[in-house]
């Protein structure tokens, strides 16, 4: 494991609310069990259960949602994700959430963001660079200033950049509204829109309007596409063009050319798919198919903190399940600085960090 932790790391696909300790989830769930707003032993034994059907899934991020919704458990949960990814020498990632509403409690899906920020900018283990440079002022905090430490060594940098998800359990209306929020909030380091949630809920036509303003703005987009099987949908999507998709499962033999003639990246999380019983053996995973084609794929954990993984877990897995060796593993990580959603400073800045990774590590 020490290998593939010490590689510099692109995470493309990762669920904030998916990626919390299970530590974090407990001490939360305990609290809200000593107020008596749920029962702490039936929410334990959920939290800790290893295995899970799609549909359980979304029924455990319904319980997470009650446990992390208010702005300051959302400004915790923020950090920590990105200072456990940043631990495992992932130097850039895209993190994705949904702006949520609740009226009873004052938040709007604007302030359900403000504390994400809120998150970034409280991480002390590792500097965080997440306003992009076209937005950073002289005197405005952007982290990357302070690059180096005290000591004159410099200090662990990661690049964080934000995807607002459209939960397929909203309307057209509330789209348009996170894709709003979105523009709104590109110079705090929004840089796209992610289509996801359950899968068998909700209409691609009813997404489409938001999806195709966003497209229009210029913001890219990255669908969760093929996740359960659907002959209505997947076509459609990959006609979309967007930027990235997630998962690409359940496709039929046309699906698989349009993509592959497409050459949109996918985002691939095997953790997740073995574990939701949505690809049943890792050895005929589409990952090999895909990777033999030379179509652009990244990997990533989809949900760290529900899956009980980790972005160096997923390179072990593949590495062992696939027979590459380190050098073809790094060159996937390497690959990913293409499909990132931020400028060319920042990719320059990767191609550097992993130019001098190659050379340390060899
Ligand atoms: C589809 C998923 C997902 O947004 O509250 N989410 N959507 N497929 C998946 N595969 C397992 N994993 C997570 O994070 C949790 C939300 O992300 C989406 C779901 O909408 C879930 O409620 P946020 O931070």
């Amino acid at each position: 494991m020490e290998w593939w932790v010490s590689m510099p790391k692109i995470e493309l696909h990762a669920h904030l609310n998916g990626s919390i300790r299970d530590s974090t989830l407990l001490e939360l769930a305990r609290v809200l069990g000593e107020k008596g707003i749920i029962v702490f032993s039936d929410v334990e034994h959920v939290i800790m259960k290893n295995d899970r059907s799609l549909g359980e899934v979304f029924k455990l991020f319904d319980l997470i949602h009650i446990l992390t919704t208010d702005h300051k458990t959302v400004t915790r949960i923020t950090k920590e994700v990105v200072e456990d990814f940043a631990s495992e020498n992932v130097v850039y990632i895209e993190l994705r959430t949904t702006p949520k509403k609740n009226d009873s409690i004052g938040m709007s899906k604007r302030s359900y963001m403000e504390a994400v920020v809120e998150g970034l900018r409280a991480v002390t283990s590792v500097d965080v660079d997440f306003v992009p440079h076209n937005f950073s002022t002289q005197d405005s905090l952007n982290p990357i200033v302070m690059n180096d430490a005290c000591d004159g060594t410099k200090r662990k940098k990661i690049y964080v950049r934000l995807l607002l998800s459209i939960d397929r359990r909203e309307t057209t209306e509330a789209a348009m509204e996170t894709v709003k929020l979105a523009l709104e909030l590109r110079d705090l380091g929004v840089v796209g829109i992610d289509l996801s949630g359950n899968p068998v809920v909700g209409e691609w036509n009813t997404f489409l309007p938001a999806l195709t303003f966003a497209q229009e703005q210029g913001l890219y987009i990255t669908l969760h596409c093929g996740e359960v099987p659907n002959r209505k949908e997947v076509l459609p999507m990959l006609d979309f063009l967007p930027q990235r998709i997630g998962h690409a499962i359940f496709f039929e033999e046309e699906e698989w050319r349009q993509l592959k003639t497409s050459k949109i990246p996918v985002e691939i999380c095997l953790t997740s798919n073995i574990k939701t019983e949505s690809i049943s053996s890792i050895d005929i995973h589409h990952f090999v198919d895909l990777y033999n084609a030379k179509h652009p794929l990244v990997l990533c954990t989809d949900d760290a903190g529900v899956f009980s993984t980790s972005l160096s877990n997923e390179y072990n897995i593949a590495s062992a399940a696939f027979g590459l060796g380190k050098r073809e593993m790094f060159e996937l990580a390497q690959n990913g600085i293409d499909f990132i959603f931020a400028g060319d400073e920042v990719k320059q800045d990767l191609v550097e960090i992993f130019d001098l990774a190659a050379k340390k590590l060899n």
